[in-house]
């Protein structure tokens, strides 16, 4: 898989995907990750990326031809399958969305300042928006950084223990259950018997139990179909 970012603050993004796993996966080959600087691709002198908004209002709208011409010269060289921007006025994220976006071969992501970006751009080259949240970040950076590890994660190979992002929270729109390791007994307080009787059968049922009971009592809203 191949992930483009457009960002006005390239920066932000060194740190997330030079560590762990998402680094792992982009030294054995499963993921190229590429940041492009917004403004390389500013108008003028002074390299301008912004401008006010028509009709008055605080806040800066980020200008339509340095996007469009980062867009565009992206595209001339491949062809996207998804053409994302991070704004937080857009549906929330979800295991289902990067489930989805694991399986892609070219993604495009823009990331947002200021007030957004000029709406045409949204209209004329955006295929999918995507908000992580209902709160307001100061750029869609992170955003970004977030949706990037959620995917990469999800990409067939990346984690060794397969199972392990199979049964992880969300993937069947529950939490997980709670998990133990050494000590047995830390001052007193014990594992769950269950969990040291050896009864693989009976543990799963332990668990599911578990992650009923734990999204019931704290995301009831995941219980409900939709
Ligand atoms: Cl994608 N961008 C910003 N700026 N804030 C957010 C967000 C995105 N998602 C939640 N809050």
């Amino acid at each position: 898989m191949r992930i483009d970012i457009i960002s006005v603050a390239p920066n932000l993004l060194d740190s997330p995907f030079n560590h762990s796993i998402v680094k792992r996966a982009k030294d054995r080959g499963f993921v190229e990750i590429v940041i492009h600087d917004l403004r390389e691709y500013g108008l003028g002198n002074y390299k301008q990326i912004d401008d006010t908004q028509f009709g008055g209002g605080a806040g800066m709208v980020m200008m339509i031809e340095p996007i469009a011409n980062c867009i565009r010269k992206l595209q001339s060289e491949r062809t996207y399958d998804e053409v994302i921007y991070m704004t937080p006025d857009a549906k929330t994220l979800n295991q289902g969305t990067a489930n989805t976006l694991s399986l892609k071969e070219n993604i495009l992501i823009l990331t947002g300042h200021y007030k957004g970006v000029d709406q045409r751009i949204r209209d004329t080259f955006i295929t999918k928006e995507i908000s992580i949240g209902d709160y307001v970040l100061t750029g869609g950076e992170l955003a970004a950084a977030v949706l990037v590890d959620a995917v990469v994660r999800l990409i067939p190979g990346v984690i060794g223990d397969e199972q392990s992002a199979l049964t992880d929270s969300f993937q069947d729109n529950l939490l997980s259950p709670p998990v133990y390791t050494r000590p047995a007994n830390f001052e007193g307080k014990k594992v769950p018997e269950i969990l040291l009787s050896g009864n693989f059968p009976k543990i799963d049922d332990w668990r599911s139990d578990k992650a009923y009971e734990r999204t019931a009592q704290i995301r009831p809203d995941l219980l409900k179909d939709d």
